[in-house]
């Protein structure tokens, strides 16, 4: 296996100035490890709060476990599709941070990242009302398969959210299969009830806004999203108001980021 790992093409921030720069001008940034050498936790604090996620800790290690395997979950080595963290959320944390371990050596498992805005600009005019105007109910389990589930009735595009920027939110894995989290039931479109209301949507598929939209993201994602393979040691954060993200699929079992929510 090779151990070495290619750098893409991006711009690795060496001072905190030119991170926040980035990240107000593409809405994300990669810091070098030079800059967390008075650790990740003090060099997150010059962008805001770390705050607990659905696992009650400030920390959640997004690398492969056991029982995950069929899920696109960010504890198995499936692609997840486009998607901001916490949709659920009011707000919904304000950055995402991922701290990098290790990175896959098997040449995948980017985080892609796209701007919603611009993602919502290559829409035709209906889409685009719809998801200025529509309430959609995001519906969240904490973790797939578990009960406790959270939701929240907003348009994708909030405009009455109380910062000086609307707040932008989607889920793929949400508008095909009912939940930000899908269970393989619901996957598979059989049982429960809110596998019947996906199943259903995929059927009229053409008609279902929020299916066109799913599919749509999905191939605007392909042609147009920035793929990131955080470098080792590195630390990427971005403004999950704003931008979109994604996984792509990957096979090497060690690739390990801890993620961090910050408001
Ligand atoms: O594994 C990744 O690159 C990102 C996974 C993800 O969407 C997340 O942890 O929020
Ligand atoms: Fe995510």
């Amino acid at each position: 296996m090779n151990e070495s790992i290619a750098i893409d093409d991006i711009e690795t921030a060496t001072t905190f100035d030119a991170a926040h720069e980035a990240l107000s001008r593409q809405g994300w940034t990669v810091l070098a490890p030079a800059l967390l050498e008075g650790g990740v936790r003090a060099a997150l604090g010059r962008f805001g709060a770390i705050v607990p996620q659905y696992n009650g800790e400030d920390t959640w290690e997004v690398t492969m476990r056991p029982g995950f395997e069929k899920l696109p979950y960010s504890q198995s080595r499936n692609a997840i599709g486009p998607h901001t963290e916490v949709p659920v959320g009011n707000p919904p944390p304000h950055y995402l941070a991922l701290h990098c371990h290790r990175q896959a050596r098997c040449g995948e498992g980017h985080t892609r990242l796209a701007d919603g805005m611009t993602f919502v600009r290559s829409l035709d005019a209906e889409l685009q009302r719809y998801v200025h105007e529509r309430p959609v109910q995001f519906a969240a389990t904490l973790a797939p398969g578990t009960a406790r589930r959270q939701t929240l009735t907003v348009p994708i595009i909030d405009a009455s959210a109380s910062g000086d920027r609307p707040i932008f939110r989607f889920s793929y894995n949400q508008f095909l299969y009912g939940d930000v989290n899908p269970s393989e039931a619901a996957l598979s479109g059989v049982s429960s009830g809110a596998t019947s209301v996906a199943s259903t949507r995929r059927a009229s598929a053409s008609r279902d806004p929020l299916v066109r939209l799913a599919m749509l993201a999905a191939s605007y994602f392909e042609s147009e999203a920035v793929p990131v393979l955080i470098p080792d040691g590195h630390l990427m954060i971005w403004d999950n108001h704003r931008l979109i993200h994604a996984r792509s699929t990957y096979s090497d079992p060690a690739r390990h980021l801890t993620r961090y929510w910050l408001q």
